[in-house]
């Protein structure tokens, strides 16, 4: 999974970008940014820890998210054609954008347009992502125009629908997310990897002092807004997740408690990504040698999630033996699975579920 993050210069976007990856991106500066930083984590996960015990497996092979951190637009940017092409290249493969808008105050960190205002910000980068995106529609529509008055096409008309329709919504200030596209839609506009396609996640970057009682105060404060846009809302403090990065594991929870937080920004930021993606995790052990996590949609079936994996185990997909991971630990090994007949034999079309352990039998 790719993450791309956001935002107007100066707002905290390398900060948080460092937090959550452990990086050492240099901060504060403009200049330096006009290429992404691009860092992959791993994707803790506690049942990994566990199952190593049951399978006493001997490597373990957790998923990773990669973020993008790239350099900050101010209004206009888009149209003035200062934003490089190539870093709209970087945004447009990510699966997901994390906006970091400021509501930290302080003086000594200059605000692009003079003052602390979160609305306006969030406005600011819709409007930019709305034109990177407008652009693209404007000079397809161009192409298909002359391409059609030349010759009738059935598929290049329905694009040409698809594409008026979703210029229609954005010259409204409906972003394509909010467009309820169906599946053919969808798919004829896939390819163009929309900006305000991309599911979207607002990061309120708060004042350290403010974070026992930010969530209320912000929800208030953008709930309304973020809803139209159909975005979430993740709260942190990135001077705060830039100490917490800094400790070892026992500092940091500590630390945490002290501060009246259950968590690190960068567990939480992972468990809000997955819910906002609609992602899950199955696990898989190979000879009980690799456990390994997997990440996949919800509502994949069981010859998708083989597929994910390897397209020879789709294509030759005979079953998945499946149990959940909580059964497993409950009777703690797979042959006393087995002998309980909790090892449930799935066909291609079951629903995996997060959590699921599974053995795909194939042929080749
Ligand atoms: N007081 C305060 N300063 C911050 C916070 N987050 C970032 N900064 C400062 O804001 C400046 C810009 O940060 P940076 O991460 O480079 O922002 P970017 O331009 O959005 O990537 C730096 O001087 C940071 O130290 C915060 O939560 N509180
Ligand atoms: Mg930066």
């Amino acid at each position: 999974m790719k993450i791309g993050i956001v935002g107007l210069p100066y707002v905290g976007k390398t900060s948080i970008f460092n937090a959550l990856t452990g990086a050492e991106a240099e901060i504060g500066s403009y200049t330096s940014g006009s290429k992404a930083n691009i860092k992959s984590v791993t994707v803790p996960d506690e049942r990994l820890d566990v199952l190593t015990e049951v399978f006493q497996a001997k490597k373990i092979t957790p998923t990773t998210i990669e973020y993008t951190d790239i350099v900050g637009m101010s209004r206009g940017d888009i149209d003035r054609g200062s934003f490089e092409a190539s870093i709209i290249a970087d945004l447009r493969e990510v699966d997901a954008l994390a906006h970091v808008v400021r509501f930290f105050e302080d003086n000594a960190v200059p605000h692009v347009d003079g003052d602390v205002n979160p609305m306006r910000d969030i406005e600011t980068i819709d409007l930019e992502l709305t034109f990177a995106d407008l652009q693209i529609i404007d000079r397809r529509l161009e192409r298909l125009e002359r391409e059609l008055r030349t010759k009738r096409d059935r598929a290049l008309e329905h694009q040409q629908n698809v594409l008026k329709t979703c210029k229609n919504a954005l010259e409204n200030g409906i972003a394509i997310r909010e467009l309820e596209i169906s599946g053919e839609d969808e798919k004829t506009i896939r390819g163009y990897q929309f900006l305000t396609q991309k599911p979207m996640l607002i990061i309120c970057n708060i004042d350290e002092d403010q974070v026992n009682q930010s969530d209320q105060i912000i929800r208030c404060h953008i709930e309304r807004h973020t809803k139209k846009l159909s975005t979430e809302i993740f709260v942190l403090s990135a001077k705060l997740e830039m100490e917490i990065i800094q400790l070892d594991s026992t500092e940091a929870s500590v630390f945490l408690e002290e501060m009246g937080l259950q968590e690190s920004a960068l567990n939480r930021f992972i468990q809000i990504s997955y819910q906002l993606l609609g992602l899950i995790t199955f696990f898989t052990c190979t000879g009980m040698d690799e456990l390994r996590a997997w990440t996949i949609q919800r509502g994949m079936t069981a010859i998708d999630a083989a597929g994910s994996i390897h397209t020879d185990m789709a294509q030759g997909f005979i079953r998945a033996e499946t149990i959940h991971w909580s059964e497993l630990v409950e009777v703690e090994s797979l042959i006393k699975a087995k002998e309980k007949g909790l090892l449930r034999l799935e066909g291609k079309g079951y629903l995996v579920q997060d959590g699921d352990i599974l053995t795909i039998r194939f042929s080749v």
